[in-house]
């Protein structure tokens, strides 16, 4: 073999060798793709269509000067004790909670949001970094006057005029909702007390950033890409609070490190423990069963406090909350009811907002103060009285209980009052 020979073998042999490179790369991703799937149809879990549509018209008039019709029925604020803490008035009652802070920032990972509705208008996370004068060189555009449409990038964070969240789903900037599920979710966190429709948030007025991962009408392979996007852009943007009402049987290494990156800046994950009807101790589901410390995970109850026979339960499941025919937004300004873990799910992030709100300074805080407070205030939830069910399930059905607002303002005020010295925050740094 002469040189030239020699030349054309190293030059064949490193081009098969790239070839094998690649088709290793590409059967690696078609893996991923197959996994992505396999994810996609494990987060096909939200309800199709929500039970019930109600047109804001037919809810009627409000009861009182500034009482939303809503509430009066609302039996899963009702509950979690809503009303022994706010007035019939959805004002505080003083001495037990303080108003809900517009400082607390919780990301909705969803399916957008209906941002012209008037439960939830109010009540949009802005991103500072994206709003404010545009000084044009070419002169004022008639269509854009300042930076959150100017077609640039100004927070350099990768997406262009992102003011109020993002689309991940069509990389666009307004995350509407185009299927309901995340303004449903939005409105059982946030929605307005006294506008004179619907009913009233957990914890009205705290800040929704909407960020869209799911869309049935897009290229949904992308859900875990998106979802793990949707998460870094929390984590970004300093949201206090994850609601995360999907999941899916794969766990995934992109998603769990997600959740620790959330971890590492102090924010509270909550997550739907699924609507299976499964043991999550025998069958997981994430992220809600990442074994990673601020991971609140979420099982769903009726109006009897028992356990939704398609709610998913075990003890890696934090907590327990109303998740059956919940009243709440739905896009093009509607009201309707939606069931399962996705909107107990909401329950429990709208009161980590709340003890959250009654915080001086919210960044004082910590996620395990938060679900020590969630855990701590809950109340007893009852073994299954089903004899089948009794048989499959274990009599703990979640690691604390039912979602309490006065039991977990008053584990709050205790600990307060007797502070944990050693957190783990401070007990790390302690050691450098
Ligand atoms: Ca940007
Ligand atoms: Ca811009």
């Amino acid at each position: 073999m002469n040189f030239e020979h020699a030349i054309w073998v190293v030059i064949l042999g490193l081009l098969l060798g790239g070839m094998a490179f690649s088709a290793r790369a590409e059967s690696s991703e078609m893996r991923l793709q197959q996994a992505d799937m396999a994810k996609r149809s494990a987060k096909l879990n939200y309800p199709k269509l929500p039970e019930e549509v109600v047109e804001a018209k037919s809810v009627g008039p409000a009861v009182g000067p500034k009482v939303d019709s809503g509430l009066a029925q609302d039996w899963a604020l009702t509950t979690i004790g809503f009303f022994d803490v706010f007035n019939p008035l959805v004002q505080p009652i003083q001495g037990k909670t303080k108003s809900c802070s517009n400082q607390v920032v919780v990301a909705v990972v969803d399916t957008g949001i209906d941002y012209t509705h008037s439960e939830l208008r109010e009540h949009l996370w802005t991103n500072d970094g994206e709003t404010g004068a545009w000084k044009n060189p070419a002169g004022p555009l008639a269509s854009c006057q300042d930076i959150s449409c100017n077609g640039i990038d100004d927070d350099h964070d990768g997406y262009v005029d992102d003011v109020i969240g993002w689309d991940f789903v069509h990389d666009v900037p307004l995350p509407y909702d185009t299927h309901g599920h995340g303004s449903h979710i939005s409105g059982i966190i946030s929605a307005s007390a006294s506008n004179g429709v619907g009913s009233s948030g957990v914890c009205p007025g705290v800040k929704i950033m909407s960020l869209k991962y799911y869309d049935s009408s897009g290229f949904g392979y992308n859900n875990l890409q998106n979802t793990v996007r949707a998460f870094h852009y929390a984590i970004r943007h300093g949201a206090n609070i994850i609601n995360y009402s999907g999941g899916g049987a794969d766990p995934a290494p992109a998603e769990r490190k997600a959740v620790e990156a959330a971890k590492a800046k102090n924010i509270l994950v909550v997550a739907a423990a699924g609507n299976e009807g499964r043991n999550n101790d025998k069958l997981p589901y994430f992220p809600a069963s990442y074994p990673v410390d601020n991971v609140v995970g979420v099982a769903s109850i009726d109006r009897n406090e028992d356990l939704l026979p398609s709610s998913n339960f075990g003890e890696a499941v934090t907590i327990a909350a109303p998740g059956l025919s919940i009243m709440s937004s739905l896009p093009r300004g509607r009201f309707g009811m939606m069931s399962g873990t996705s909107q107990a799910t909401a329950f429990v992030t709208g009161a980590a907002a709340l003890l959250l709100s009654q915080a001086p300074d919210i960044s004082k805080i910590t996620y395990t103060q938060l679900k020590q407070w969630l855990v701590a205030g809950a109340r007893p939830l009852k073994p299954s009285k089903d004899a089948e069910d009794i048989k499959a399930k274990p009599t703990k059905l979640v690691a604390s209980g039912i979602l309490s607002l006065p039991g977990s303002l008053r584990a709050q005020s205790q600990s307060v009052k007797s502070p944990v010295l050693a957190t783990p925050e401070i007990a790390r740094k302690s050691r450098h």
